[in-house]
């Protein structure tokens, strides 16, 4: 049997521990409490947020208990570990907002009723009852300048300018360690890299207010991509897990369009696929990469577990209509969904040959190429084959009453609304 420090290590999940061998121990020996943090800067997690809370799961899965904690005290002040520029603060409705809405995302990642069930935390419930005097003299007094200026998370900013507000940051952070550690027992904090210096202060902080040494740190490595470009990203920015933000569709692309040289990395790092198929996967991507197998297997993996077995379904049924044409079988606002990044056009209503929209809607390049793009069998109305070179567009070609999908040849589609 693997150890669970040794599926870590193959999965590539461990960038820096405080120490390994005590980790190691207390992993094996024990049952423990870990925890990783969000602030709610935003009303959904995004992909940069998945591997942390994933190996997490990972833990819970060996017996050990995860507590998750949501910033709801932290997320009004704004980490500045590693930002390039001072946050803008949010009104306390706005985190406590984005705080339900995280919950409600942690539920779904995580068991809350099993044995070793997760625990979610609020750290507003303990924070905000600090009080300025308290937190200078008890916390405060503990932390040496020295050491909080010498974090490299924040020294970036000391030249581009830091507010003291930013600058305490660290301090809260430390002081929920603590406080997990004495509540909840909590014995090691995970995070991403940018974490380092704010999981280090919690241990600092712990030892010298409570003489506390058997707590540890992990962090996990920053993600990359072999073509150096920023991983989680796309045109359209982020791929969050709120299906309002990122369709299933798109999440389930995203991972479908990785590149063979970063789906193993990948499969390793964001799924719960065995080592031995991921190591079969492998020999596919080198073998057979027409085939896509391991892109395919991360794709219906994530996909499953962040929206589920419909979502699943719905982002597969959109990508097969989409490769084979038949876009009738979607409805109005999968269709909208499957062709954001195709082109759209606006024409006139009123001049409604099929020729005419399709010069204007750019589908043709000129009246003589459309009539033959018709002839040819090169049009497709919503998915229909037209070669009817006097056919006009009248309302049966509207989905919905409101716009029409255009395909000239095999894949280029344009969508058509009217005015
Ligand atoms: C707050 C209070 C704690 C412990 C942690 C926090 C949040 C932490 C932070 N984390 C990032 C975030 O919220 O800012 N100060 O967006 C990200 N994390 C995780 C991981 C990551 C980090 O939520 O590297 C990516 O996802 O640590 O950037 O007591």
């Amino acid at each position: 049997m693997t150890t669970l420090l040794e599926d870590l290590q193959y999965r590539g999940i461990v960038y820096q521990m405080t120490d390994e061998e005590e980790i190691n121990d207390m992993l094996e020996q024990e049952r423990i409490s870990l925890y990783c943090g969000a602030d709610p800067t935003a009303d959904s997690l995004h992909i940069g947020h998945l591997v942390p809370f994933l190996t997490l799961r990972r833990f819970q899965q060996y017996g050990h208990r995860p507590v998750v904690l949501i910033g709801g005290g932290t997320g009004m002040i704004g980490d500045p570990s590693f930002k390039a520029d001072e946050r803008k603060l949010l009104t306390e409705d706005e985190v406590d907002a984005n705080v339900e809405a995280i919950k409600r995302q942690m539920e779904n990642i995580f068991d809350f009723s099993d044995e070793n069930a997760a625990v979610l935390v609020n750290n507003k419930d303990w924070l905000k009852d600090i009080s300025l005097i308290s937190f200078l003299r008890d916390y405060g007094k503990h932390v040496g300048l020295n050491y909080m200026l010498s974090k490299d998370a924040i020294q970036s900013r000391l030249e581009t300018g830091i507010s003291y507000t930013e600058f305490t940051y660290t301090i809260l952070q430390a002081i929920d360690y603590g406080h997990l550690n004495k509540n909840f027992d909590v014995r090691i904090q995970i995070g991403g890299s940018d974490q380092w210096g704010n999981i280090t202060s919690g241990l600092e902080l712990m030892r010298r207010m409570y003489g506390t040494t058997n707590a540890e740190g992990l962090t996990i490595p920053l993600i990359t991509k072999a073509d150096g470009k920023k991983f989680g990203k796309t045109e359209s920015g982020n791929i969050w897990l709120d299906r309002k933000r990122t369709s299933p569709y798109e999440f389930y692309q995203f991972w479908l369009n990785q590149s063979d040289e970063d789906v193993i990395k990948f499969l390793k790092l964001f799924t719960f696929v065995e080592h031995e198929e991921i190591e079969e996967l492998a020999v596919s991507v080198e073998e057979e990469p027409h085939l896509r197998k391991a892109q395919k297997r991360l794709a219906d993996e994530i996909t499953e577990f962040i929206h589920g077995s419909e979502g699943l379904e719905e982002a597969k049924k959109v990508t097969e209509a989409l490769f084979s044409g038949d876009i009738k079988s979607l409805d109005a606002a999968q269709i909208k969904d499957a062709l954001k990044d195709a082109p759209s056009a606006e024409v006139d209503a009123e001049d409604n040959t099929l020729v005419n929209v399709l010069v204007n809607a750019q589908v043709s390049p000129s009246r003589r190429q459309a009539r033959e793009d018709i002839t040819n069998g090169a049009i497709y109305i919503n998915g229909e084959r037209m070669q009817d070179v006097n056919h006009e567009i009248t309302e049966e070609d509207k989905i919905n009453g409101d716009f029409t999908v255009f395909r000239r040849g095999k894949k280029k589609y344009t969508i058509v609304n009217y005015k």
